[in-house]
């Protein structure tokens, strides 16, 4: 996730907050340029707070029924909305988290099924903890210190016991730490945490990912900093991780990443994008979490400023949506996975309104038919965005 690029993003829905069709006809599964599903129209879902930065969808409560999870940068509350079934969502009261939230994460933390929420705060410097009850409401929040600045946060099994740990990315946005940091809390298995293990990374972190990187099975880290550097921090299958090894790109990749095997060699490989440099670029995996020099895919590209993956044309291969805050044409572009160098084709923009949307993702089928849907917050508005997709 990229904080400081996302205050850049306007993408333009229109005033009817309905997006225009876009129909073109289907073409053959072996078609590499396939169309995606379409994007049919936008509902606004009225989070409230002050300045939402993050939602994700997820089901709460047992439904069935994928429910919101709003981070409000401007108050210290995570918005909980459960969703009807009939495309509405009802309001849950607040979790109060300690501080203005930048972004939400939710996974069951001490077993008992009942997905539990996270939050990490700049406000803060730390990580909120609330367990669910089931039923979308929460416990009150327990605040565990990270470092200066989160501004990423993982949940995964870091040490075999099935319970997620907490990796969190601090971005020292003020250079008051220094080095700077990524930090790991450790489960106990009860969804409470040991205090963070903080594990050098290269000056500057832009942007993390938390997956198998070396072909081990084992979870590592991986992050962006800087201008040039990718930091590989090798899992030991324990909770704990070797120092770094950094890879330097040559080129500018300190934009928003994100992680998937672009070359089909069975390696996991980056993508970022850099709205201060204007492209879209890869840096492909060595095999043992080192990376060859950053590759651009597409050049004169401004304003770029968040990206999501997701095989959005139903061939099998990864593709890529990208949040674009052009000042007087702010748009969402998909690029068309492929299978050969530079790996990614632009294929259509949707042109959009006028809420300032940011941290756009696409993950979670939320109205069931089948289709992967886009959400995002607007900054415009304070509301949940989703852009329902389908074919
Ligand atoms: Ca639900
Ligand atoms: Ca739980
Ligand atoms: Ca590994
Ligand atoms: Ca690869």
């Amino acid at each position: 996730m990229n904080r400081k690029t996302v205050l850049a993003i306007i993408l333009l829905f229109g005033s009817s907050c309905t997006l225009s069709m876009r129909h073109s006809a289907r073409k053959s599964l072996t078609d590499p340029l396939l169309p995606f599903s379409f994007l049919t129209s936008v509902t606004h879902v009225d989070i409230a707070g002050n300045t939402p930065r993050h939602v994700i969808a997820v089901d709460l409560n047992h439904d069935g029924l994928p429910d919101l999870v709003g981070a409000d940068s401007g108050g210290a509350t995570t918005r909980i909305r459960l969703a009807v079934g009939d495309g509405t969502f009802v309001a849950m009261p607040n979790v109060n988290v300690g501080g203005a939230n930048w972004l939400v994460a939710v996974a069951d933390l001490n077993g008992d099924s009942h997905p539990d929420l996270t939050a990490i705060s700049d406000v803060t410097d730390g990580v909120a903890v609330a367990l669910g009850a089931g039923d979308g409401t929460f416990a009150a929040s327990t605040v565990y210190p990270t470092g200066s600045d989160p501004g990423d946060i993982a949940l995964t099994d870091l040490n075999g016991d099935s319970r997620p740990d907490i990796i969190v990315l601090n971005r020292d946005i003020a250079a008051t730490a220094i080095p700077d940091t990524v930090s790991v809390l450790i489960n106990s298995g009860t969804g409470t945490f040991a205090a963070q293990v903080p594990y050098t990374i290269s000056n500057a972190p832009v942007s993390m990912q938390v997956a198998d990187f070396d072909g081990d099975s084992i979870t590592d880290i991986v992050v962006n900093a800087g201008n040039t550097d990718i930091d590989f921090l090798k899992g030991v299958g324990n909770g704990t991780f070797a120092a770094k090894v950094t890879s330097t790109s040559v080129i500018f990749t300190g934009g928003h990443m994100v992680s998937l095997d672009i070359d089909g060699d069975g390696d996991r490989d980056i993508v970022t994008v850099h709205s201060f440099s204007d492209f879209i670029g890869y840096s492909l995996n060595n095999g043992n979490g080192t990376f060859a020099n950053h590759v651009q895919i597409v050049t004169s590209y401004a304003d770029a400023t968040s990206l999501f993956t997701g095989d959005f044309n139903f061939d099998g291969r990864a593709d890529l949506g990208i949040v674009r805050g052009v000042a007087s044409n702010d748009q969402l572009d998909f690029f068309a996975g492929q299978t050969t160098a530079p790996y990614f084709v632009f294929d259509r923009t949707y042109s959009l309104g006028t809420d300032q949307t940011t941290e756009v993702s696409a993950n979670t089928d939320i109205d069931g038919d089948g289709f992967v849907d886009v959400i995002g917050v607007s900054l415009n508005t304070d509301d949940a965005l989703i852009l329902y997709s389908s074919q």
